[in-house]
């Protein structure tokens, strides 16, 4: 399909999408007639700017099933966001939406190096979190052989590796890295596995981690990008030949790349702020607009010549550090302290208000075969690596081997301990 041809589809998906919410959706109607604007206003894509953002706000208010657009008896499945504060975000789907998410997700494990008659191992948790049963659907809706491992009971992961000896492995970034620790200190050759390619996502990530775990378990990692209120896993997907950024199933869902501080204002491509999601093909519930706190930038068509990419998420808005005036994302320490070779990859970073002064502290481990000694010696060159490179004094405290709590899912990397009377 042609670019031309691809913006005419997704301008007569979008104009069902943006109608289909109006008239099934109260929270779409009032939003629109508050903002007067109304389905008809659409006729070109640059349209949709006129129309108002959703957030995640706006679902929970809606909490649990009021967003969906189809009578219940049509959703076959719904899922729901761990919602870490307040009330959950719940999604549905109807058949076809499940068969769109299962078709994305599959391009998304082909573009990563997986091939039908592949087994793949899914360590993305299965429930109501999106990652498993997405996974799951993708795998075998590319003709490959799934393994529903789900997330955690590391020990079992790395006896059905060596057992099935599948060929790729999807889970979260940071659970790749347990896997590679917990074989590392069982004795066992992590790059001697089955495993040559990996399919992971569901948290930011750096090329400076994808960089350690391609090199310790020998073999071709790529990015999978999505989130529950767009559809799951599968919005977007990285090439593995080009590892350049994931190409944006533009049939299925049309971005934008908004200001973070004024939404009004829609960015040209390539300049950084905040992804915005509409489907244009989601029947149970539709999305206009979605606001997903995801900061990348737009890039041109590459793996897929006619659908853009967006770059690597470089971290979420609310994942922002605010230390001492200086604005700063986990990933920049990560980019700093993973090259430290003394150092391991596990790490949190720990904010903390002694003395009425913001202070943030990098907890990270040191390898285990690099004495004690050697690592403060690491620890010292990325304190002042940080100050030379994001401006920002922070302490950085070497923790023994294995002391850090290892995710199974999406890690926790801040722990913010400011007002609890320190
Ligand atoms: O995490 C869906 C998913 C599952 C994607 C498995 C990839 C693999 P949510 O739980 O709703 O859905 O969380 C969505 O996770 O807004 C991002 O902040 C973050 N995220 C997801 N994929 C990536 C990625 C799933 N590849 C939120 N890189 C999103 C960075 C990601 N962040």
């Amino acid at each position: 399909m042609s670019r031309d041809e691809l913006e005419a589809l997704q301008l007569r998906r979008l104009q069902w999408t943006v109608r289909h919410a109006y008239e099934n959706v109260p929270m779409y109607r009032e939003k629109f007639d508050a903002h007067g604007v109304h389905p008809d206003d659409l006729r070109e894509l640059g349209d949709l700017s006129r129309f108002p953002t959703t957030t995640k706000e706006d679902l929970r208010q809606n909490y649990p099933f009021k967003t969906f657009a189809v009578p219940m008896e049509q959703v076959r499945r719904v899922h729901a966001s761990s919602g870490t504060t307040g009330r959950p975000t719940v999604v549905g789907y109807t058949e076809r939406d499940l068969a769109n998410w299962a078709t994305v997700g599959a391009r998304c494990f082909r573009l990563a190096g997986v091939r039908p008659g592949m087994l793949v191992q899914n360590s993305y948790g299965y429930g109501l979190f999106t990652g498993g049963l997405g996974a799951h659907a993708a795998i075998e809706r590319l003709g490959a052989t799934v393994i529903p491992m789900s997330g955690g009971q590391t020990e079992r992961q790395i006896q059905l590796i060596q057992d099935f000896e599948p060929q790729a492995i999807a889970c979260t970034p940071t659970y790749l890295l347990t896997i590679l620790d917990a074989m590392r200190r069982k004795g066992l050759d992590p790059r001697a596995t089955s495993l040559k390619y990996a399919v992971l996502g569901a948290e930011p990530w750096t090329e400076q981690m994808r960089a350690e775990i391609e090199e310790g378990l020998d073999l071709t990692a790529s990015d999978i990008y999505g989130l529950s209120e767009v559809i799951g896993p599968g919005v977007a997907g990285e090439s593995f030949e080009h590892q350049n950024g994931s190409t944006i199933w533009e049939d299925h869902f049309l971005p934008e790349i908004c200001d973070r501080d004024d939404l009004a204002a829609v960015l040209a491509d390539g300049e950084e702020g905040e992804l915005v999601f509409t489907s244009l093909t989601k029947e149970a519930m539709p999305i206009i607009r979605y606001r997903t706190k995801d900061l990348s930038r737009l890039l041109p068509g590459d793996a897929r010549p006619n659908m853009r990419r967006m770059q690597k998420i470089r971290a979420r808005t609310d994942d922002m550090i605010i230390l001492r005036g200086v604005n700063l994302f986990p990933s920049q320490i990560e980019e700093l302290a993973l090259p430290v070779p003394e150092l391991s990859p596990h790490y949190q970073l720990e904010l903390t208000r002694p003395n009425r002064m913001d202070e943030l502290t990098v907890v990270i481990e040191r390898r285990p075969e690099v004495a004690r000694g050697e690592a403060e010696a690491g620890a010292e060159r990325l304190v002042k690596d940080i100050k030379v490179h994001i401006g920002s004094s922070v302490r950085v405290q070497v923790a023994e081997p294995n002391t850090i709590e290892r995710s199974a899912g999406k890690m926790k990397r801040v722990y913010d301990r400011r007002g609890l009377g320190e």
